[in-house]
């Protein structure tokens, strides 16, 4: 490269010498034409650039609005590998390669790929300051490209501070992203160009050919999930988790609770902790965000508790369905002010209007200078591509923590919050009943190894099939399952007082008509109250085999417009369908080596007690 990147370092202060020979070794592979180093005080000038080079349009006062390329909308799972220099660490999801085949292969993608372009040095940290996980946390992206140097800003802390002050200057996460000629790149065909690896043992994630997302945005699923879960078993002290985090607040008693829990990709973690409580509840309860996409837990000495931090710092939402009724929190983060990149959605040109399925019944009426999430004019569409939806299904908001009215007070607190409750849920139609508590921690785990829900469109591929995500990590996993099994069983049995599990659904539907049982959203509030509540002792439930299930009367029903036919079906257990369904957990769960035993007797337990039941 042409400049002088020693110069370009010491102008910003960046003192740090391994991050130095790091920076220097890839904007050499790179051929990148300048550096620049970003902190959060650039954004506005950064967001000038990108207004002016036309990367971004505005959407309104403080919002902005960007396109990907076509074939650039999702994360791609079959071209995601960790890699690491041990072949014992290869486990059924995590895609394992070697270290030494991989390094290479990228490079040789990543070189000269940025000639001409600005190479962006992005140091991050994921975690609040002076987190006990600190030492995890900090990170250098280096991008080739504006709008991810943007979305770093919003959904990651950003600044050399963060990585000068480094105990261990060497402790930092290489994060290197090269977009690469995203036309040419042969995105789902057999001569798929594309690459998004994690070097785990070597702290290293090297990512090419998508400005998407999670492909893109390195501190966020990258580091925040894959590495951090790989680093969190090998030093055993913690798990990093798929999770959202939320507390609620009991007005009347004044006490606080804290629930995390994971659901896969585009299956309401967002939405669940940026809820506000029912209309009917709203006097006495109050939920606050924590986080809807990452926790780190772990179990802290001083207290005996599973505590948990959310390592981000923003938040990188699905837009479809989102609205007033479904999640007016949503929408007050994304206002105006709030500097917003919306990516994807539906595009009014004259007035920088945004849209997406969802946002309102029907799409405008006056179909005038929009455009789709393609660009193309709504006004030009040829009359077999009348009714394609107008964002694209994985379209997103990106906002900051502090934008999102509920967040907790206490969100940056480097300690965490303590963790009353764990819940694992996906979208299921039969089956799976409202809710179910677990007490037992074997059984907890077990039902996260055996989440099973059906698929989205937040990664490429079919919509709707029905799949196992343990714990909601099948694309984040790190490490064999086995392995990730007993480390569960570590870190929560390490707590002195445990949090307990439950399993929720908020998707059940209606067998011949295929609506949804459950109104979801504000109303999912009802049954974490009851799970709180059974925690206290305060209710008791109904045992079954699978867990304890709430009984109508128990379920804080005020206001809630669920008929009483259908809250029956919520809240029973289909023995015949349970049945069926443990032969398949069987086989899902054969799949992984060194599976500790506490979960197959788990397994064994509950498959015995389903058999004992009348049907
Ligand atoms: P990722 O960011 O991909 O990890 O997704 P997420 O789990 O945070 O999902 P999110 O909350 O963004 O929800 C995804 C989709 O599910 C949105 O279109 C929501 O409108 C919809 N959704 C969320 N909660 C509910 C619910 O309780 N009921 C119904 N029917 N839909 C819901
Ligand atoms: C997900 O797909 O689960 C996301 C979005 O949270 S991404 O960052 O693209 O992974
Ligand atoms: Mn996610």
């Amino acid at each position: 490269m042409g400049a002088d990147v020693d110069g370009v370092l010491d102008g910003a202060g960046l003192k740090n010498a391994p991050v130095r020979e790091y920076v220097r070794h890839w904007a050499e592979v790179t051929g990148a034409a300048r550096v620049e180093v970003v902190g959060a005080a650039d954004d506005a000038r950064l967001i000038r650039e990108a207004l002016d080079a036309g990367e971004i349009l505005p959407a309104g006062e403080g919002r902005y609005y960007a396109r990907s390329y076509v074939k650039d909308t999702a994360r791609s799972e079959e071209r995601t590998i960790v890699a690491t220099n041990d072949p014992a660490d290869a486990g059924v999801y995590n895609n394992w390669r070697p270290a030494a085949e991989m390094r290479p292969l990228l490079e040789e993608r990543m070189r000269g790929a940025s000639a001409g372009k600005t190479m962006y040095v992005v140091p991050y940290l994921m975690a609040p300051p002076g987190s006990p996980l600190e030492a995890y946390a900090a990170g250098v992206e280096l991008t080739d490209h504006r709008t991810v140097a943007l979305h770093m800003i919003r959904m990651a802390r950003v600044g050399v501070d963060h990585i000068n002050a480094l105990a261990e200057p060497d402790s930092f996460v290489r994060a290197v992203h090269v977009t690469g000629d995203l036309p040419n790149l042969g995105q789902g065909t057999p001569d798929d160009q594309r690459y998004f690896v994690t070097v785990a043992d070597e702290r290293t994630i090297l990512h090419f050919g998508s400005s998407y997302g999670g492909n893109a945005l390195l501190g966020k699923i990258a580091h925040g999930l894959r590495q951090a879960a790989y680093d969190g078993w090998a030093s055993g002290e913690f798990l990093a988790e798929q999770f959202m985090l939320l507390g609620i607040t009991d007005k009347k008693t004044g006490r606080k609770y804290h629930v995390c829990g994971g659901f896969p990709s585009a299956s309401g973690k967002t939405n669940l902790a940026m809820m506000l409580a029912p209309d009917a509840l709203g006097d006495r309860y109050h939920v606050e965000f924590y986080g809807d996409d990452i926790a780190w837990l772990w179990a802290d000495p001083a207290d005996g508790r599973i505590h948990a931090i959310n390592p981000e710092f923003g938040v990188f939402g699905v837009a479809k369905d989102t609205n007033e009724t479904t999640n007016p929190t949503a929408l007050a983060s994304v206002g105006p002010g709030t500097g917003t990149l919306f990516t994807n959605v539906a595009y009014h040109e004259p007035t920088g209007e945004v849209w997406w399925e969802g946002r309102t019944p029907h799409p405008p009426a006056d179909v005038a200078g929009w455009r789709d999430w393609t660009g193309e004019l709504i006004s030009d569409r040829p009359t077999d591509r009348r009714d394609a939806p107008w964002a694209h299904p994985n379209s997103r908001f990106t906002t900051t923590l502090a934008n999102v009215p509920n967040i907790a007070a206490d969100f940056e607190n480097p300690r965490g919050v303590p963790i009353d409750a764990i819940i694992f849920g996906g979208r299921t139609r039969d089956r799976e009943p409202l809710i179910r508590a677990i007490t037992d921690l074997a059984e907890g785990v077990y039902d996260g190894l055996t989440l099973g829900a059906e698929a989205t469109f937040a990664a490429e591929g079919v919509d709707g099939q029905l799949r196992y995500d343990p714990m909601s990590m099948r694309p984040f996993m790190a490490y064999p399952e086995g392995a990730y099994a007993a480390h569960w069983l570590k870190i929560i049995g390490a707590a002195r007082e445990k949090p307990v599990f439950a399993h929720v659904n908020w998707f059940q539907r209606d067998p011949d008509d295929g609506r949804f049982l459950w109104p979801g959203y504000r109303d999912n509030l009802r049954a974490l109250l009851w799970l709180v509540r059974l925690n206290n002792g305060e209710v008791t439930g109904r045992a079954t085999p699978v867990g304890i299930i709430p009984t109508a009367d128990e379920l804080e029903l005020d206001g809630a417009d669920v008929d009483a036919g259908d809250l029956e079906r919520l809240l029973s257990i289909d023995v015949a369908r349970w049945r069926t369904e443990m032969a398949n957990r069987e086989r899902h769960l054969a799949q992984f080596a060194d599976l500790p035993e506490p979960i197959w007797q788990a397994h064994r337990r509950i498959t015995a007690g389903l058999a004992d039941l009348p049907t």
